[in-house]
């Protein structure tokens, strides 16, 4: 069996999706998410100009040593933006495995080792009260995870918090909004909605929170600390995770979980993070971290060090990543939970699929491969629009990190 044809498909179905679809000679297909948020036309470049002329004529069979072509074959190792395009292929290559096995991928990938799979929601208001309500409604859907993010007295427009509180969307306009932080504020109202969200829910509801990387590790150590009496299930990406060595310094002060590894994009990223046991979770996704080949080795890595999976699932990760890390998560032994805000309706025609909520967990499709595909005439509806991440800055007009 030969590649036939590798189509890059970018759509706006309310926001910017890259996706590739690989076609067989004999008429089989596969798709791979390929988005990453803000930078999508260099990721849909990159395949167009460098990948999809490797692709035609070779054998899709070959999973491995396509990746191994990409990986190596392209001297540049790394970067979001190539292992974002090697992610697309290497998905979209065990999508055609499965369907021609006639297998969903998870049983490729050695079977079930669970039901199905955890989900967190995310609860998100500007004040405390309007946030409880959140909470409920997500309880009240059967989740058994929230994620919960509040406005910070003070601070208008903080990370987290959206208009539209079912669908948070951080890009917006071609220019990036810039919004003004404060950590001393933050760190002053943060324990303050745990302890009301725990008295009210109990405690079995799991609690999550995420800090986007706006802190120094003594100050995630703090937030940590002060966190400790609500019992949370993780504090997310409580620094920037350049300096792994850096959450020696926050492990040493605080017993909150820490997940990290949205931004990442390689074992490499994490591999301290993982040996030392300096973190609890690890965030990594099939788009931004080399597809499910890759993402399978840094799961299988975090294993042996008692870390579990917690993949990054915001809605510009498209159905076709949702699927394919559905069919990893529900796979791996060493899964922890995988976050899920639900797609737009217009996302969810663009991106026909059969994995489905159900009591606080998601259920890989049953059907061979992933389960997923693109309607590329809905597709065609909704053309590109740019769309930048914001930024964020101290009240001096330093840049932060957001
Ligand atoms: C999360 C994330 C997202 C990211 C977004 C960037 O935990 O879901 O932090 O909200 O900011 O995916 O594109
Ligand atoms: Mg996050």
């Amino acid at each position: 069996m030969r590649i036939a044809d590798a189509r890059v498909i970018v759509t706006s179905p309310g926001r910017n999706f890259v996706t590739l679809k690989i076609v067989t000679a004999d008429g089989v297909t596969g798709v791979g998410d390929a988005t990453l948020n803000g930078r999508e036309l260099a990721v849909a470049a990159y395949l167009t100009e460098h990948v999809v002329p490797l692709l035609i004529g070779r054998d899709p069979a070959r999973i491995e040593d396509t990746w191994q072509l990409l990986y190596k074959g392209a001297y540049w190792r790394r970067g979001p933006v190539t292992m974002s395009a090697i992610a697309a292929v290497d998905t979209a290559l065990w999508d055609i495995k499965g369907k021609v096995a006639g297998l969903p991928v998870y049983q490729l990938l050695g079977g079930r080792s669970r039901e199905a799979v955890t989900v967190y929601g995310h609860a998100n208001a500007e004040t405390v009260d309007d946030v409880l309500g959140e909470v409920a409604h997500y309880v009240d859907h059967g989740y058994r995870a929230v994620r919960v993010q509040t406005g910070v007295p003070g601070l208008t427009g903080v990370y987290g918090v959206s208009r539209d509180p079912r669908h948070y969307e951080p890009a917006g306009g071609a220019v990036p909004a810039e919004s003004v932080w404060s950590t001393p504020r933050y760190l002053e109202h943060t324990p303050r909605v745990f302890e009301k969200v725990r008295a009210e829910f109990g405690p079995d509801l799991m609690l999550l929170h995420d800090v986007h990387h706006r802190l120094t590790p003594i100050e995630a150590a703090r937030l940590g600390r002060s966190l400790e009496p609500y019992a949370l299930t993780w504090m997310e990406d409580p620094v920037p995770a350049e300096l792994q060595e850096g959450f020696r310094l926050i492990r040493s002060h605080t017993t909150t979980p820490i997940a990290v590894g949205e931004v990442f994009n390689s074992i490499w990223d994490c591999q301290q993070l993982i040996t030392e046991q300096l973190i609890d979770y690890v965030r990594t996704t099939v788009v931004h971290a080399g597809g499910i080949s890759h993402l399978r080795r840094i799961f299988d890595l975090a294993n042996l060090y008692h870390v579990r999976s917690g993949s990054h699932g915001a809605t510009d990760l498209s159905p076709v990543c949702l699927a394919a890390a559905l069919h990893v998560d529900v796979s791996i032994p060493n899964f922890g939970l995988q976050e899920y805000m639900a797609h737009t309706a217009e996302t969810d025609a663009v991106f026909p699929h059969t994995y489905r909520f159900a009591g606080g967990m998601l259920h890989p499709s049953e059907e061979p491969g992933l389960g997923v595909d693109i309607d590329e005439e809905a597709a065609a509806r909704y053309p590109y629009r740019a769309a930048a991440l914001p930024v964020n800055r101290l009240a001096d007009g330093t840049l932060h990190s957001w």
